[in-house]
């Protein structure tokens, strides 16, 4: 089953969005696979965004991605990567439409409240970068037992 890796950056952690974000989600009718809460390392983050190390705005997004902890999660189902993705909109907020979640409860691109990966190559890699494979549940055991 196609997976993405879904992260309430530390704004919308300390902006108690966090219930938000994965109500959007489970309504959609994506599953939660994984969630985690984490204080991310710089080390993890720049891994984590590494295709933008050259950019001129890395130096602050890794300020505000390490200002404070993290809500990163496991979504699956269907086209769940493209999908992932129009739910949280476009990057800078004030593209981003009403009805979305950036289009919602943010303005500004330096504080955009999350982060969704941006195909199913990256959100494997983002996976394996924030998860262990025993963070992961196994759906179809969980099916099985209903
Ligand atoms: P996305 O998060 O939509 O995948 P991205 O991968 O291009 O966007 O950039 C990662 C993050 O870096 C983004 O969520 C916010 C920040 N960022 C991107 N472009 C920026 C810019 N022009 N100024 C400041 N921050 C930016
Ligand atoms: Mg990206």
């Amino acid at each position: 089953m196609e997976r993405t890796y879904i992260m309430v950056k530390p704004d919308g952690v300390e902006r108690g969005l966090v219930g938000e974000v994965i109500k959007r989600f489970e309504q959609k009718g994506y599953k939660l696979a994984a969630l985690k809460l984490v204080q991310p390392t710089e080390q993890l983050l720049a891994e984590h965004y590494k295709d933008l190390a050259d950019k001129p705005f890395f130096r602050g997004l890794m300020a505000y991605m390490t200002s404070g902890p993290v809500v990163g999660m496991v979504w699956e189902g269907k086209g769940v990567v493209k999908t992932g993705r129009v739910l949280l909109g476009e990057t800078n907020p004030l593209a981003s439409l009403p009805g979305t979640i950036r289009g919602d409860f943010c303005v500004d691109v330096g504080k955009n409240l999350c982060h969704g990966s941006d195909s199913v190559e990256s959100a494997e890699r983002e996976i394996g970068l924030w998860f262990t494979e025993d963070d992961l549940v196994e759906y179809l055991q969980l099916k099985n037992r209903l």
